[in-house]
């Protein structure tokens, strides 16, 4: 195991209520009516395919322009980037910078496949961003989670095999992708939602290097 390499969104800091709380306004504004659950399918899906699937919740797919859904695309990022503003190393999900140690000291490379083209301004607000040899970037990808692209992207980047990695998520579309990679998958959160993993933590607080690095030899025999 050479590398560990992180979603964003639910593993490093916990900006899932606020892409809801800036869809649901923008969902509001066409007369569509989003809830959490429905939110949970959202987790990990790009902006545009996001858009697109709250379109199709409302009825209303394929009564726009490419133009207005832009517009709508980007009218949702900025409440998300107003939203995000403030956001300090605080944010950071329980854990994660004591396992970010742990990686560094073990010479355990890391890198970031977020769907989020806010990736490196978050981790920047956050003040992660040299932890992170490499960041994938999520627009010139052909086809976003659960397709294993981003990981893939992220190997490459990298400079490894797909083998030597092992990624981490907290969505099933995510877990989904690792698995599409042939990576070892870890899941952070519920058990019953995210049984596809290899292995699941509850919370970002019970991530443990010598637990991921059992099931990734685990696999490897
Ligand atoms: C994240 C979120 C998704 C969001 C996507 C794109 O993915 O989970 O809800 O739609 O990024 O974000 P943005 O609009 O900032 O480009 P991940 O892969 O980090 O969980
Ligand atoms: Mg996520």
């Amino acid at each position: 195991m050479k590398a560990v390499i992180f979603d964003l969104d639910g593993v490093i800091a916990d900006t899932a209520r606020f892409h809801f709380i800036a869809w649901q306004q923008l969902a509001a504004d066409l007369g569509i009516v989003i809830d959490e659950a429905f939110n949970e399918e959202l987790k990990g899906i790009s902006r545009s395919e996001s858009l697109e699937r709250i379109l199709i919740h409302g009825n209303q797919s394929d009564r726009y322009s490419e133009g207005e859904l832009a517009v709508f695309a980007n009218k949702k990022n900025e409440v998300y980037l107003e939203l995000i503003s403030s956001l300090s190393e605080k944010d950071i999900l329980p854990g994660i910078t004591a396992f970010l140690d742990e990686l560094a000291t073990a010479d355990i490379r890391i890198a970031l496949a977020s769907a989020s083209r806010n990736g490196p301004f978050i981790l920047d607000k956050l003040g992660l961003s040299d932890r992170f040899e490499t960041i994938v970037d999520p627009s010139g990808l052909k086809a976003g989670k659960p397709a294993p692209d981003i990981y893939l992207a992220a190997a490459a980047q990298l400079g490894l095999n797909a083998g030597d990695c092992v990624g981490v998520e907290d969505a099933l579309a995510g877990v989904q992708a690792i698995n599409a990679a042939n990576m070892v998958s870890i899941a952070v959160g519920d058990a019953q939602e995210l049984a596809e993993a290899d292995h699941i933590f509850s919370s970002t607080a019970l991530l443990d290097l010598e637990t991921i690095q059992g099931v990734w030899e685990a696999a490897h025999h």
